[in-house]
């Protein structure tokens, strides 16, 4: 039996301070209405999907910040979300700020099959930014502020026939992530993602060197495990903050096959064969009669890059 499945990405566009959770949801339910419309069975959120992206913002004491995190999920705002879902048979995924019994804080992300049931939660490993205010900088981004670093590593699910694993954001930057995925048989790649058009020092950097790198991740990526990618924004102005869109569907030849037109709400939605990350994977990208990992000890042993010369 070939495995084809239209893919979509539910690209949402700026998410303000002031909105609730039962309103963002309400967004996400229309698109994936349109996207069950368009025959989509697997759909694809962003990063922190159900909140506006805090870490620009500064404060003294964490705590007051813990109202833009979920002690459970799903919960009474989400719940129709998963309903909907489940009556379309649709699978799903999406982020969102994770605050457990323990008190932990992660930024998490969540794949969701068609009965409704969580079947992998994975938590964002690299975590961009810095944890103090810089006074220096135009804008902050302070997400090693309010998360920890994810410690659940690099996870697939076999989900509708489709070896699946997610990345959030920053993630999708680190070749290793991906490598991660691929040495598991990874066909399909989700990333959800809040990418600030501006947010450092190196003003002369405008959104479209961004977009690039944004683009050149997700394809190497994709090219260099033989899988699909599907990669969403949560885009356009914020509380003022203007974020790139961007949202791609890139196959294992490394091709983006949809892409978002605009910066607000959208779906993108491609026809992917699964059947196709076999090529790559038997071929360039045949890992087991290729790759060296006896030469590449100081991937795992050293963090920095050490010049010795
Ligand atoms: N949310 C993110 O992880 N954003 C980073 C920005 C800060 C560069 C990203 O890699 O897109």
């Amino acid at each position: 039996m070939p495995r084809k499945m239209i893919v979509g990405g539910a690209q949402i566009g700026g998410i303000q301070k002031a909105e609730t959770r039962e309103e963002v949801v309400a967004r996400m339910m229309k698109l994936m209405d349109e996207a069950h419309e368009k025959g989509v069975e697997f759909l694809v959120y962003p990063e922190m999907t159900l909140t506006t992206f805090f870490p620009r913002f500064y404060v003294e004491d964490r705590a007051d910040f813990d109202h833009w995190f979920e002690t459970e999920m799903p919960n009474a705002a989400t719940q129709p979300l998963f309903d909907l879902a489940k009556k379309y048979k649709m699978g799903f995924t999406f982020g969102y700020c994770e605050l457990t019994p323990g008190g932990q804080h992660f930024n998490t992300s969540v794949i969701v099959d068609p009965e409704g049931g969580i079947v992998l939660k994975y938590r964002k490993s690299h975590l961009p930014g810095h944890a103090e205010y810089e006074a220096e900088r135009t804008h902050q981004h302070l997400e090693k502020r309010y998360f920890l670093e994810g410690d659940t590593g690099f996870l697939v699910v076999r989900n509708q026939d489709v070896i699946m694993g997610n990345l959030i954001c920053n993630d999708r930057r680190w070749p290793e992530a991906w490598r991660e995925l691929g040495l598991q048989g990874v066909e399909l790649v989700t990333i959800g993602y809040n990418t600030p058009s501006q947010n450092n020092l190196k003003a002369e950097e405008g959104p479209e060197r961004r977009v690039y790198h944004h683009r050149l991740s997700v394809c190497a990526g994709a090219y260099q495990n033989s899988t699909y990618a599907v990669a969403v924004a949560k885009s356009g102005v914020e509380d003022g903050n203007h974020m790139f869109a961007g949202s791609i569907i890139v196959d294992p030849d490394g091709f983006v096959i949809a892409e978002a037109k605009g910066e607000g709400d959208e779906l993108i939605t491609a026809e992917c064969d699964f059947d196709k990350c076999a090529f790559g994977k038997s071929t360039v990208f045949n890992f087991a009669m290729h790759r060296r990992p006896e030469l590449y000890t100081r991937i795992v042993t050293q963090k920095a890059a050490k010049v010795e010369v």
